[in-house]
């Protein structure tokens, strides 16, 4: 017979779910709970999506009132902010912890949050930085911003734990989605850099996968200048530790120019941050970093 000696038995009942939204992140975040002995309860427009989910042990609802019904913690995963109106337009959510991880802007966040209230529910809004493969992938990187209600937070901290990490970033429930725009807005000039870099080389003999991992190490090297930007604008002084002056940089720009028009690339990219830099060194920035753009983006 096994011995059950030093084996604690699972005997701590784990708190309900119910899950409206099952595409393709709802749903990874579904069978994440639902792997680890959650009891979810889901509710999907189109019923199909939901009834996949049955055979792992997810309990589909008739309609979103009856799912919302059925758990104190309701998270949300819909297309968008107008999704969630229609989804919850008439659904008593009282009493209820309202989690929504539908995409927002930060005023949308807040308004869902005086809504929800104003039904009786707490409310706390999510911002998800990761793709559906790294939900349930524990060192995937991935995680979910949270701001909002603290007591929700930290009375459903371990659930929403689960499918993937969390960072909670304040009372404000518009921060997530403030925190999850913010990163995702770099993201995307670093892929804008990434995209003028590959034109550059495109009718070269050069290959790709070659420039792939240069372009990946230099990336890499060049991020924690974040960390100095963060210190110059804190204290105010965008001279301090700098080692490329703009002034510098700004006399480097025509080589760029020059360059993607030799290779036949549009500079559409690049242009509006370099007309950045030029604007500030005329202001008398030519000592500083690049921190000073930032300022001439701040209306
Ligand atoms: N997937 C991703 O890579 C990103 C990662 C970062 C976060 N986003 C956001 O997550 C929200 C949901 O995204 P998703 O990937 O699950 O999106 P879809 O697979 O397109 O599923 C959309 C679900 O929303 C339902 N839906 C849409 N409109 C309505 C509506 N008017 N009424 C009721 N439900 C609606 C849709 O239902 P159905 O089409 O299956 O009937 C899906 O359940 C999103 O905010 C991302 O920005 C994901």
């Amino acid at each position: 017979m096994t011995s059950l000696i030093g084996m604690e038995p699972n005997t701590v009942e784990k708190p309900s779910v119910t899950m409206l939204g099952l595409g393709a992140m709802g749903t990874a975040l579904t069978r994440a709970w639902l792997a680890a002995g959650y009891p979810l309860t889901v509710w999907n427009r189109t019923p199909a999506r939901a009834a996949a989910l049955a055979p792992d042990g997810a309990r589909v609802a008739g309609n979103a009132a009856q799912a919302v019904a059925a758990s104190t913690l309701v998270v949300v995963c819909l297309l968008d902010d107008s999704a969630v109106d229609e989804v919850l337009a008439g659904v008593d959510l009282a009493g209820r912890d309202l989690v929504n991880l539908t995409t927002s802007t930060p005023a949308q966040a807040r308004a869902r949050a005086a809504w929800a209230r104003s039904r009786g529910a707490l409310y706390l809004d999510g911002g998800i930085m990761a793709v559906p493969p790294m939900i349930g992938v524990p060192d995937a990187g991935g995680y979910v911003f949270y701001s909002g209600s603290r007591a929700l937070y930290e009375r459903h901290r371990e659930t929403l734990g689960v499918p993937v990490d969390t960072t909670y970033v304040g009372e404000d429930a518009g921060f997530a989605a403030l925190h999850d725009v913010a990163l995702l807005s770099a993201m995307y000039g670093m892929f804008a850099g990434v995209a003028h870099a590959f034109a550059l080389i495109r009718r070269e003999d050069i290959e790709p996968a070659a420039l792939a991992p240069l372009l990946a190490d230099w990336l890499v090297a060049m991020v924690p200048a974040v960390h100095q930007t963060a210190d110059q604008l804190r204290s105010g002084d965008y001279t301090k530790g700098v080692v490329s002056p703009l002034a510098m940089q700004v006399a480097g720009t025509p080589t760029f120019l020059s360059t993607a028009e030799q290779q036949g690339v549009s500079p559409e990219l690049l242009l509006p941050y370099f007309d950045l830099m030029r604007r500030r060194l005329a202001e008398g920035g030519g000592e500083e970093d690049l921190t000073g753009v930032i300022d001439l983006l701040v209306r």
